[in-house]
């Protein structure tokens, strides 16, 4: 095991793996920009290093920053949590050639996961079942993309390979408007992500998001640990998560992960990382492959008892899964809601000053935040607080406990999105469950106050 790693992250997360690293007795190295001077994990770190302002690109995206903090402190490995240089192949690769661990995937892992239309092709070849559509990058003869488009049905979406998560995407109705649509995608993405190149796939109307959590060590081992339904989400940005998916038939989930499992196996995977579904009558298509933790991790820990921060961090310093598939048993039901520092029905940020923090408890509450009494949430980030967890052996016995721990929770001073949640937890159409992608901004457009 490493004797000590550094943390390249911030709020939350940067505090979870610092608990991950004292479970596991590896001495855990905070960075942080000025605007997080005040953090709590830096505070309660046995070691801290300023890495430039508060600025994202000159702090949590500075590349030689963060290797040189590595160096100074004798950190054997980089632990990027989520967003920033999590999936940056290009950094993962840099910290490797500087002699440190990355802990995650290989470069090559990440680089063939980040051009959507590689990952696409490395799904079908391991049987992985995709959404119907172009066999690659889609070419440049209007004659052809037609061919295609005709082929795969109306309606149609063209995406860009550097793409993901809802960036670089359009939707086309009618052959009349296909060529232009591409053209122009083509154009954003040239610009967005240095990419021009683009795929087209049948556009599913009112699908579900279903991800699948796996984990690989570098022995060639690899597991699944079920699966979250990710839907509610507005503009890409997720709000609630669950696990398990409401109404999906255990058999369908274990066929799935198994598939995704011998995916690992054949791109040779290692670490954590989320198989994205649509699921759209009773079928699933593969999306995108995200290569780092996710923000939802909790409930798959809840529902699984495994630790899924020390895993990889134990995965990376080489050790053999601690589990294998028989040992994996789905336990009960978990929720999350994410808390934001933002209005909770125009969305509009709202950094400041925390005047009172007081989180929840009791039995099967868990909450992920980084924020007490005093807290500055600082407005240079992301506008995510923390997140409040909840398990219980059924559905609504955790609707029952989210709706409790919610009660109890106060965030005063700034503005959040706890009201939301309050709402949301006791609407009837989401208590049912099996919510589609588009439920929450429908619902909004008609609770807008
Ligand atoms: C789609 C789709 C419908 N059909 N692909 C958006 C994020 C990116 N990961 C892929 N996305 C979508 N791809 C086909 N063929 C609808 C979406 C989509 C979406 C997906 C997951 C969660 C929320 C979403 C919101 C709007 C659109």
């Amino acid at each position: 095991m490493f004797k000590k790693i550094l943390v390249a992250n911030r709020g939350e997360i940067a505090l979870r793996i610092q608990r991950a690293c004292r479970e596991l007795g590896v001495r855990a190295v905070m960075v942080y920009s000025e605007a997080d001077r005040e953090a709590k994990y830096v505070k309660l770190a046995e070691e801290a290093v300023c890495i430039g302002p508060a600025q994202s690109s000159l702090s949590y995206l500075n590349m030689p920053a963060i290797i040189s903090a590595a160096e100074v402190t004798d950190a054997e490995a980089i632990h990027p949590g989520y967003g920033f240089l999590s999936e940056n192949a290009d950094f993962a690769e840099r910290v490797e050639k500087s002699g440190f661990q990355f802990i995650g995937p290989t470069p090559e892992s990440i680089r063939l996961m980040g051009d959507k239309v590689s990952a696409k092709q490395a799904m079908i070849k391991a049987g992985v079942p995709c959404v119907p559509g172009s066999e690659g990058e889609l070419p440049d003869d209007p004659t052809q993309i037609r061919r295609i488009a005709k082929a795969v049905g109306y309606p149609v979406i063209i995406k860009a390979a550097g793409g993901g998560g809802g960036r670089g995407m359009r939707v086309v109705h009618t052959e009349a408007a296909l060529v232009n649509a591409v053209t122009t995608t083509r154009a954003e993405a040239g610009a967005a992500f240095g990419n021009p190149a683009v795929y087209l796939e049948k556009f599913l109307q009112n699908p579900r998001h279903i991800e699948i959590q796996v984990m690989a060590d570098k022995l060639k081992n690899a597991v699944y640990l079920g699966e979250r339904d990710c839907s509610m989400q507005r503009r890409h940005q997720k709000i609630i998560e669950e696990a398990p998916a409401p109404g999906i038939a255990r058999k369908l989930i274990e066929r799935l992960g198994e598939r995704c499992v011998t995916a690992c196996k054949k791109i040779g995977y290692r670490g954590a990382g989320t198989f994205e579904f649509l699921y759209e009558d009773g079928e699933f298509y593969f999306i995108e492959m995200n290569t780092r933790v996710q923000v939802e991790h909790p409930v798959t820990e809840m529902t699984t008892g495994i630790d899924i921060v020390k895993t990889q961090i134990m995965v990376a310093a080489g050790e053999k899964l601690p589990f294998t598939q028989r040992q994996i048993q789905i336990r009960g039901h978990a929720i999350e809601c994410r808390l934001n520092a933002e209005d909770p029905y125009k969305f509009i940020p709202s950094p400041g000053r925390v005047t009172m923090w007081h989180a929840p408890g009791g039995p099967g509450v868990r909450v992920d935040s980084h924020v007490y009494t005093n807290y500055f949430v600082p407005p240079n980030y992301d506008s995510m607080i923390g997140k409040i967890i909840v398990h219980g052996d059924t559905r609504d016995q955790s609707l029952a406990r989210m709706r409790t721990a919610l009660g109890e929770t106060v965030v005063e001073g700034i503005s959040s999105n706890i009201a939301l949640h309050r709402e949301l937890m006791l609407d009837a159409k989401f208590v049912a469950g099996g919510t589609n992608i588009h439920y929450l901004e429908e619902w909004l457009s008609h609770h807008q106050r």
